[in-house]
């Protein structure tokens, strides 16, 4: 290449990579104990700085200090009763990221570790995932520190019901419409249906998705992340010549997320032998009993060690980190953020896996992403691999406008069909951009043009 281009294109990489270090500063400065954040926001910058290397032109719009920035951030007490009489405080979080292809979407949270970070964290990422699913979705997400495990039926209700009679004041199915993640599952979007049906004196089915089929919900959409996940990876293998089938698969978690994920990797031929909860997980070299799993989980609410009870051959073994040591040649990690440090994903290398995907948001940390593509692992990005879910909740949304009802082949075909268009996306921007087949640096970079012309359409906002 001619020499002057060859400098001319250093100094915009330099000048790129100056604005947007500048813009991560500032964002650190402002709120240095928002950890999960920084690092949600550390790793799209890191694949953005090619965009403005590009497009010169886009620096000086305001364009990453505006999407850091959330355009609304609702903090809000939850006061509840409990069985005992005993008046519990929580705290709610809803954080209306941008709306700038959409109404806010994305799911709420209840887990004792959220807090501002983490659904910021969240609500970043989902910016830019449902941008890639091609809906005309927003991002946003929420929660509360409230822990559903241990608590009676009951309790759950009045602090979900507490929980929606402040966030009713903010949502609306052109608004904000919520759906699940960890903790909130059809039991709880029940409730919070009704609060809402109740606060509001309408019966809004779009307002939230994920509901039952009884008043609004969508086939599939409980089965969604999972599928849409297994779809993904088979996309990924496919594009290097190979196949699920044979392959073995340990997947983290055992909820909504990873049993889906199973259900669907066990159809297409793979044996799943490991899973786990948040305090440990079973072995099985022969391929874990899904029926088990999903009564001890979806409907007794039970430990994931009572499944060894009735499998003396499967082993439970407690801890987390220790799933990442089994050999296996693909890994989906489907429980939660950072359950994938350097360390176990060098074991992972070790132990042979050749694909991972990410069920769950952000669960391989910054460093570990580094030893997956430093090592040729064929790596899904959470953005790309989980976004199935809230694309049939997008699909819930145009039911729910239309009053018609899809069938479950209807709305897994279409489900199908969008997560090969988000994995052909990214695979043609991470070559558009120079990387080909970083799926890291295609999701981030096509989600991100989408949200990003829109702004710069819609002005200064
Ligand atoms: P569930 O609540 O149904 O299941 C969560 C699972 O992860 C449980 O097995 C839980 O174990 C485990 N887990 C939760 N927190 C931790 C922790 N701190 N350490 C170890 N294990 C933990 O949630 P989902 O399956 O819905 O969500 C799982 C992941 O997928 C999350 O990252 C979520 O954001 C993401 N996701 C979910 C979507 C959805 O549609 N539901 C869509 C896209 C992404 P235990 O029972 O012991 O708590
Ligand atoms: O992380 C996610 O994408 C979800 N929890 C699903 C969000 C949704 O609105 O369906």
């Amino acid at each position: 290449m001619n020499t002057t281009l060859e400098m001319s294109k250093q100094t915009e990489l330099q000048t790129a990579k100056n604005y947007v270090e500048q813009v991560y500063r500032t964002i650190k400065k402002r709120d240095p104990h928002e950890v999960e954040f920084h690092q949600a926001v550390k790793e799209i910058f890191d694949s953005l700085v090619l965009v403005f290397a590009k497009h010169p032109e886009f620096i000086g719009k305001g364009l990453l200090e505006r999407l850091v920035e959330p355009e609304r951030v609702i903090t809000f007490r939850v006061s509840w009763v409990d069985d005992q009489g005993k008046t519990q405080v929580n705290r709610g979080f809803r954080v209306q990221f941008n709306s700038a292809i959409g109404p806010y979407k994305g799911g709420l949270r209840f887990h004792p570790s959220v807090n501002t970070s983490v659904t910021k964290f969240l609500g970043f990422e989902q910016i830019f995932k449902n941008s890639l699913t091609g809906q005309q979705i927003g991002g946003g997400k929420g929660g509360s520190d409230f822990d559903p495990k241990g608590k009676s039926d009951g309790e759950v209700m009045r602090f979900t019901q507490s929980f929606m009679t402040e966030l009713s004041k903010h949502i609306g199915s052109d608004v904000d419409v919520p759906a699940g993640d960890i903790g909130v599952g059809s039991r709880e979007i029940g409730y919070l249906f009704g609060q809402y049906k109740r606060m509001r004196g309408n019966f809004e089915p779009g307002v939230l998705t994920g509901k039952g089929l009884e008043y609004g919900g969508s086939l599939a959409r409980t089965q969604a992340t999972g599928y849409g996940a297994i779809y993904f990876v088979k996309e990924m293998l496919k594009n290097k010549g190979l196949s699920l089938e044979g392959q073995t698969v340990v997947v983290s978690g055992s909820g909504n997320v990873s049993i889906y994920a199973i259900e669907k990797a066990t159809e297409l031929g793979v044996k799943v032998v490991a899973c786990s909860d948040s305090d440990g997980y079973i072995y099985d070299e022969s391929g874990i009993n899904l029926d088990t799993v999903r009564r001890l989980k979806e409907i007794e609410r039970a430990r994931i060690s009572e499944y060894v009870i009735e499998h003396p051959t499967a082993q439970y073994i407690e801890g987390c980190s220790g799933i990442w040591t089994l050999p296996c040649d693909i890994a989906l990690p489907c429980a939660t953020q950072n359950e994938i440090n350097e360390e176990a994903a060098k074991r992972l290398v070790l132990g042979g896996v050749k694909a991972v995907g990410e069920g769950a948001n952000m669960p391989s940390s910054l460093e570990a992403i580094e030893v997956f593509l430093e090592n040729g692992v064929l790596f899904g990005p959470g953005k790309a691999v989980n976004a199935g879910g809230v694309a049939v909740s997008s699909l819930e949304m145009a039911q729910n406008q239309s009053g018609v009802s899809w069938s479950f082949e209807k709305v897994d075909r279409k489900l199908h069909k969008i997560m090969e268009d988000i994995f052909q996306r990214s695979l043609r921007a991470s070559e558009e951009y120079g990387h080909p087949g970083n799926l890291v640096i295609g999701a981030n970079i096509a989600g991100f043009n989408k949200v990003a012309k829109a702004m710069l359409a819609q002005g200064v906002i």
